[in-house]
């Protein structure tokens, strides 16, 4: 009977290189996070009160009970659902992939799955599976797709642990001190109905089953995202990592089991990491647009297309990748905000994506006034200066230049630049009076042979 689990049935298949599996991740540098489940029903208020924290929390910030909880299954009536306009809305974004969250940690699945009642078409009147046009979208406008899944939190679905957050972390209850007493007893639950089962119970009854559907069900699957292993054991994870092998080319991420399963790629979570702390390892920084995942109907607080974009560039010029989060409604929307905020990115990244896509790190780090990023080719090297600060006196320099120059233009016109190259390596541009672009402008650079440098000593970051 235990070897049924161990060694699940999967196909042979033909095993692929990480460096054949990671070459479309690599070249892709800009993707689409989508947290959506039934926490955007109370968007971020339950009880008439405001509960503090990222949306996709409120069950556990707020104690919510496990029925009343999955009461608010029947307001998740996604009608105004668009998986096309989704999947486009990405794509004219300039994103190359959309991981998206197939059960996150309230455990309601986005799928149809025989392994629980607690999922979108048995608990809602909307009752579809919401991941099955998403997939067809994706391959009608050549986006990845990847799933989401929370492999241990689990508050509705019994056995799932539960990461302990304090109630006062959530709102001012004033049952706060029992509850903090019993939620420190019974391992961070907080109903008995979470403890029906134990957890290895849940990794077989629920976990496994549900990770076998997600890559079995929706064709390729380019990216399965684990997230937050609280009480991962060294079993439960292998059985999740055996399941693997039925999407031969599929990308993981490290967060399945810490230390020991480090997957394919590092996730730094709302920062980009410094350039002293990248490893040679690869990475993509995973980022909300405003201060929630999940959706929450008061947070306004938008980063700016200004921001978003230069985080981009930071993160490219840094040979990262970057995964920025929409949330959408209840109805199946995306808040208004987000659809403006990649409108703006899709029309910068029209004209200038070519400075992102399949690009490597910057040879000089950090610039003050920007930031670098290269691609090789069989004839040079081609390097893109992206400029945040344009230089008042119209001239760009950068130091220890040792390449020979053959074109130099601006994305945003096409228009040649003058350049020159002093004795001891400095390039100078000469550049129009006002920057093509208030955000950032980008200057292309072909340069013969390959481009060995050294970081700036202002590198700022
Ligand atoms: O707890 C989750 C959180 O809700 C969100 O899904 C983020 C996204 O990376 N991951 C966890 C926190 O690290």
């Amino acid at each position: 009977m235990l070897l049924l689990f161990i060694i699940p049935a999967v196909p042979a298949q033909k095993v692929l290189t990480k460096d054949q599996r990671m070459l479309w991740w690599r070249e892709a540098r800009f993707g689409m996070f989508i947290h959506w489940g039934v926490y955007s029903v109370p968007a971020g208020s339950w009880d008439g009160r405001q509960i503090g924290g990222i949306g996709e929390w409120i069950m556990n910030r707020a104690k919510i009970p496990v029925a009343d909880y999955q009461k608010m299954a029947k307001q998740f009536n996604p009608v105004n659902y668009d998986p096309d306009a989704w999947v486009k809305m990405a794509k004219d974004a300039g994103m190359k992939y959309i991981v998206i969250t197939s059960k996150h940690h309230d455990g309601f699945a986005l799928f149809e799955t025989k392994a629980s009642k607690w999922n979108v078409v048995d608990a809602t009147e909307y009752g579809k599976d919401l991941l099955k046009p998403l997939a067809e979208a994706c391959k009608k406008y050549g986006i990845k797709l990847g799933f989401y899944y929370s492999q241990a939190q689990d508050w509705n679905n019994p056995g799932g642990s539960a990461a302990r957050k304090v109630t006062k972390e959530g709102w001012a209850n004033p049952d706060s001190v029992i509850i903090d007493a019993y939620t420190k007893e019974h391992n961070g639950h907080w109903d008995p109905a979470q403890e029906k089962k134990t957890f290895a119970q849940y990794i077989d009854n629920f976990a496994v089953p549900q990770v076998k559907e997600l890559l079995t069900n929706y064709g390729d699957v380019a990216v399965l995202w684990w997230d937050t292993p609280t009480n991962m054991t060294d079993d439960a994870a292998t059985k999740l990592q055996s399941l693997l092998a039925l999407q031969p080319a599929i990308i993981t991420n490290d967060r399945l089991k810490r230390p020991n399963f480090p997957g394919d790629h590092k996730t730094p979570e709302q920062r980009i990491p410094n350039l002293k702390d990248l490893d040679g390892s690869d990475w993509e920084t995973c980022m909300t647009m405003n201060g929630t995942w999940g959706f929450k109907s008061y947070d306004h607080n938008y980063k700016t297309p200004e921001t978003l974009i230069r985080n981009l560039l930071d993160i490219a010029s840094k040979g990262g990748n970057f995964l920025l989060n929409v949330g959408p409604t209840n109805l199946g929307e995306f808040p208004q905000e987000s659809i403006d905020i990649l409108a703006k990115m899709g029309q910068w990244m029209k004209i200038n994506g070519e400075a992102v896509y399949a690009t490597k790190a910057s040879p000089w780090g950090l610039f003050e006034w920007g930031r670098c990023t290269k691609k090789e080719t069989k004839e040079g090297t081609t390097l893109y200066f992206s400029v945040f600060e344009w230089p008042a006196d119209g001239k760009l320099e950068i130091s220890n230049f040792k390449n020979k120059i053959s074109s130099a233009k601006l994305l945003a016109d096409g228009k040649k630049l003058k350049t020159s190259v002093s004795k001891d390596g400095l390039l100078t541009i000469v550049l129009p009076s006002k920057a093509p672009d208030p955000i950032a402008s980008v200057i292309k650079v072909i340069v013969t042979g390959k481009v060995v440098t050294k970081p700036v000593p202002s590198s700022p970051k």
